[in-house]
């Protein structure tokens, strides 16, 4: 039987590069996020290339559609071997005391709670298999802050002790936890951040090549296809340029 990975914001960017590159390794897929026309689209993209794919469509930050569409599951279906905690956004780029609260809320509930949310309703089933890998999608914004990043960053900073918590609390059982750690990658990060403003979102990426998707994919599926005695705890992935949030070296 395949593995299943769950990867929740599998509808763009690092998401749906998971979505790739664990089905051509190998996996069956759950894949989660908001747009439904969207998840449509890459089940069918999917499975005419052999993997099994189902598709969940809510909002992470909905806990109770969160716990009905993980109990909708069945069969097979419910044994998830993979979880990625990717949802998630950064809105704004704002100095903290000009920040707008509203988009606060909506990082702190997607990046942080959503987060929170998925972890309790999958890893129990994990613990009691004593087996399972949990992949979280932080931040070289949770090191630390950067210009203008504070709230997004401390969400990140947030996801990296949710991530280490969550890896003491199973370090008696065989569960695996990884916290991935971008910099820049090219995916609708920016245009969601800057609120549809795509002339400031590709100017982030300017003199620099920013990483992929993929690139952050290829890692993540390493990390899941290391043996069973190797715990990929955390891994900082930045652009060839990037030495870490502030420092961008761009040509031109
Ligand atoms: P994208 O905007 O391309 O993708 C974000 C994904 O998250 C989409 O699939 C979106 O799906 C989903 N999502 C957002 N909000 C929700 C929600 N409330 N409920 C369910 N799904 C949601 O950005 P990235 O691929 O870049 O971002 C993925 C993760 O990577 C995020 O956690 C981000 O913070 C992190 N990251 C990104 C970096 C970058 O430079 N791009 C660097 C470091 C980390 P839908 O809209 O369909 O719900
Ligand atoms: C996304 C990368 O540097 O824009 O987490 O915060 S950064």
């Amino acid at each position: 039987m395949k593995k299943i990975a769950l990867i929740t914001g599998a509808t763009s960017g690092i998401g749906k590069a998971c979505a790739r590159r664990f089905a051509t390794g190998g996996y069956d897929l759950i894949l989660t996020a908001r747009r439904a026309d969207l998840l449509a689209q890459i089940k069918t993209e999917l499975e005419a290339e052999g993997t099994k794919v189902l598709t969940l469509v809510f909002d992470v930050r909905d806990a109770e559609a969160a716990e009905a569409a993980i109990a909708s599951l069945d069969g097979a279906w419910r044994h998830i071997d993979v979880l990625i905690n990717n949802a998630g956004l950064a809105l704004g780029l704002d100095k903290e005391y000009e920040g707008n609260p509203d988009d606060w809320n909506t990082m702190i509930d997607t990046n942080i709670k959503g987060l929170l949310t998925m972890t309790r309703l999958i890893v129990p089933a994990m613990v009691a298999r004593n087996e399972g890998h949990v992949i979280n999608v932080g931040s070289v914004a949770g090191d630390a802050a950067y210009a203008c990043g504070n709230v997004y960053c401390a969400t990140k900073a947030a996801v990296k002790a949710i991530t280490d918590g969550l890896r003491i609390d199973v370090a008696e059982t065989a569960v695996r936890v990884t916290n991935l750690k971008p910099g820049l990658v090219q995916t609708n990060f920016s245009n969601v951040r800057f609120h549809g403003d795509d002339a400031r979102a590709d100017s982030v990426y300017k003199g620099i090549t920013p990483l992929t998707g993929d690139d952050i994919a290829d890692v993540a599926f390493y990390a899941a296809s290391a043996p069973k005695h190797v715990q990929i705890a955390e891994v900082l992935i930045l652009a060839t340029h990037q030495a870490n949030g502030s420092v961008i070296h761009r040509e031109g």
